[in-house]
């Protein structure tokens, strides 16, 4: 009524005075909408905006004429929408898709089932080596008309064939003899969601959760949608929805409901969903709120012997796949920070994984069991209690289990030594576990490029099977011949606008994709098709961001715990520094980590310590538990260190660390004053976003320096040398 009354106000007015108004009111709604900018980092690596390289723009206008995409599915409409939005955004232009060639030079994409015109090509040969998801993009002649085409023996494979030809064109690689054959050289590549059902995000840093779950199944987020885009476009094919601190509402027929409305929207992108499980959750609700135990059921146990609770579970898994026929399974987190486990019953870690993969195991579902396990009465030393736990069960899971362990043997420290876990385990799928989201890595505050430290640990050889047994090849599932092969990041999107709080974590997650089907992908490489799809084509200006990114997980690594120190952050919140935290659980406690004295700095695990250095293959357990080989990174992880001792550098211990501290600081300086030089080519929102973010950096690298310094002097009693400004980039 308002409204109507304010319209006939406006019609009684003069002309120049409703021009004004309506001004007015446009002002106001401008105001009220939030502000979505061109630029706001929505798009992620898939802008699509137009190419400025002439050369290449002529080669992609000659090569595209039209766009050939033969046969029916949801995923090849998603394709459709794709490689049009793509095509034309890159070159300019607004090509025809057609479903038959005709004149010209076409893009041709269609699997030999559906598409008569890749038929004719006869690529069988080529087909049999790609799998289900593996692709094929070549430039070939179609009855004598140059085109280039994307086959594969499924529609999933079309869909990241075409992510990866708009890749190439926004990297503006010339198409001329494009002859690449892709497939990916890990199963499961999944993202853990670590959001909670109330839409809190454990240890998220870009606002809420994204599911939204009290609207479900009714209304669909268009960003659901948009999410399994971005995932599929770098081959993520499968996501845990919720939090490993699982609440167990996940399984009741409420939330089935919502599962079963995210997995119609993801399955076109070939994305499979999962979910975290609690334990107990046959047994009854407990009136504990703050318990991580109780269920949804009504039993009076949860133990995995018992002929009802398996029935129990059996039934849940069954009226799952009855909503959702290509459920993935679920993920565990069992016995282990106050989560249930089959040892509440005094059964094994076996004993409750082949519970639920006897359950699940009739429709293809799979358990990922987590290694993530501390108790204290396996061994007074935390890094070597899963090692203890797990490797006698080796064998003893079905074959649809993983066991999934995180990269080292703590917790996603800025840097660790491999878990030793990886190359233990020969008979039992090990899934790594990667976090993206940076827990210990300045959240969503500090720009820190993770895939120089995942490269690290992929390419880390265990020995296991003599020299060349590296992480990535068993991961990859070629060491042990693994039945099946996994890798998981915890994710790190949430419902900012820009998906994960600092533009840069985008690199990240995108990162995390690329390994995932590639891990023989350098990090480099990686950075600059980030920056080149994101922020600019410019070389020079991919040549100061790419050497931005490169180094800064070793500069975080400085700042914060450098030498192998570990695990000296604030508590709980895990973001500044605390090195002096002793109250508590001693596992959770800085001082058990770092065990300064006036001798020396770090924790004895060699075999003159907790001889956690024996858990580790031959030779890398005689160098780590040699001071003198022990490589200095982890340092202080495996060894007490006497305050004068004699680094490589040829500076004392205290030298070093202090040297180290200062590094990691003058690299962030540098990367502002790097990022400063990009104002004019780097889009305003961004440039200034950026740059806010780096201050923040700056100040909490010098309040990490200064804080750990302060204290370890307590006990060396040396001078804090004064630091010079002076930028060392290493
Ligand atoms: C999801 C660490 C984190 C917890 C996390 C846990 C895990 O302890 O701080 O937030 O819980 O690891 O990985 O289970």
């Amino acid at each position: 009524m308002r409204y109507s009354a304010n319209v006939s106000y406006l019609i009684g007015m003069d002309m120049k005075y409703s021009m004004q108004y309506m001004l007015f009111v446009l002002c106001i709604l401008l105001l009220a909408c939030p502000m979505v900018s061109a630029h706001d980092g929505y798009d992620l690596w898939m802008a699509y905006s137009k190419l400025d390289d002439e050369t290449i723009l002529k080669e992609y206008k000659q090569a595209f004429s039209s766009i050939v995409i033969q046969g029916q599915s949801e995923t090849l409409r998603i394709i459709r929408e794709e490689v049009k939005k793509g095509l034309d955004g890159l070159l300019g232009a607004d090509l025809p898709i057609c479903s038959t060639l005709t004149t010209g030079c076409s893009l041709v994409i269609g699997t030999p089932t559906q598409s008569n015109l890749m038929q004719k090509l006869d690529l069988s040969s080529e087909l049999v080596t790609l799998g289900h998801e593996g692709f094929l993009i070549r430039a070939i002649e179609i009855d004598g008309i140059p085109s280039v085409v994307i086959t594969a023996n499924e529609d999933i494979g079309l869909l990241y064939g075409s992510f990866h030809l708009l890749r190439l064109m926004q990297n503006g690689q010339s198409l001329r003899d494009a002859n690449i054959c892709s497939r990916p050289r890990i199963q499961y590549r999944l993202l853990n969601h670590w959001d909670n059902l109330n839409g809190s995000v454990e240890r998220g840093y870009a606002g809420r959760s994204l599911w939204k779950w009290n609207e479900l199944p009714e209304t669909i987020d268009p960003r659901y949608r948009d999410y399994a885009r971005a995932n599929a476009s770098v081959g993520i094919n499968g996501t845990v929805v919720n939090n490993v601190n699982a609440n167990p509402a996940i399984l009741t027929a409420e939330y089935i409901a919502k599962l079963k409305a995210l997995a119609d929207v993801f399955r076109p992108y070939g994305i499979k969903v999962f979910v975290s499980i609690r334990f107990s959750s046959p047994l009854r609700p407990t009136s504990d709120k703050n318990s991580r135990r109780g269920g949804i059921g009504s039993l009076e146990t949860a133990d995995p012997l018992d002929p009802d609770v398996r029935h129990w579970w059996k039934e849940k898994v069954k009226e799952i796949y009855q909503s959702i026929p290509d459920f993935g399974g679920f993920l565990v987190k069992a016995n282990s920070e106050g989560m249930p486990g089959p040892q509440d019953y005094k059964r094994t870690h076996a004993d409750g994984a082949n519970m639920l993969a006897e359950a699940l195991a009739p429709y293809s579902g799979i358990v990922m069991w987590r290694a993530f396990v501390y108790d204290p009465e396996v061994d007074p030393d935390r890094a070597k209690r899963a090692y203890k736990e797990f490797t006698p069960l080796d064998g003893q899971f079905n074959t649809n289990v993983f066991v999934q362990s995180k990269n080292g043997p703590i917790d996603f420290q800025p840097r660790e030594p491999v878990h030793p876990l990886f190359g233990a385990m020969p008979k039992t799928p090990l899934m790594l576990e990667l976090q993206i989201t940076q827990e210990y890595l300045g959240h969503s505050k500090h720009l820190v490029f993770l895939a120089p430290m995942w490269k690290e640990y992929l390419e880390f050889d265990t020995h296991a099977k003599g020299q060349g047994s590296h992480v990535y090849r068993i991961v990859d599932g070629a060491l042990h011949n693994y039945s099946m092969t996994g890798i998981a990041g915890v994710a790190n999107t949430g419902s900012d606008r820009n998906w994960c709080g600092h533009l840069f974590g985008q690199a990240n997650w995108y990162a995390f994709g690329r390994l995932s089907w590639d891990h023989s992908l350098s990090s480099e490489s990686i950075a600059e098709e980030w920056i080149r799809m994101t922020l600019s084509r410019n070389n020079d200006v991919i040549k100061t961001i790419k050497s931005m990114m490169m180094g800064s997980w070793e500069a975080c690594v400085n700042y914060m715990t450098p030498l192998g120190l570990h695990h000296i952050m604030q508590e709980g919140f895990h973001y500044g520094p605390s090195p002096d935290h002793a109250r508590g659980r001693q596992d959770w406690t800085s001082v058990y980590y770092h065990r300064a004295d006036s001798e020396g700095l770090g924790f004895n695990r060699s075999s003159t310590g907790s001889q956690a250095t024996s858990q580790y293959f031959s030779p890398n357990a005689e160098r780590f538990d040699n001071l003198k080989t022990c490589p200095e990174k982890y340092l202080l992880w495996f060894h007490h260190v006497n305050w004068d001792h004699k680094m490589e550098s040829g500076r004392t211990l205290w030298e070093e660390l202090c040297y180290k501290y200062n590094t990691g600081v003058n690299y962030v300086k540098e990367m502002r004053r790097k990022w400063d030089t990009l104002e004019k080519y780097i889009d305003k929102d961004i440039y200034l976003h950026v740059q806010k973010k780096l201050a923040t950096q700056e100040k909490d690298a010098i309040v990490w320096r200064d804080t750990c310094l302060n204290y370890f002097q307590k006990f060396s009693n040396k001078p804090v040398p004064v630091f010079s400004d002076k930028v060392i980039i290493e």
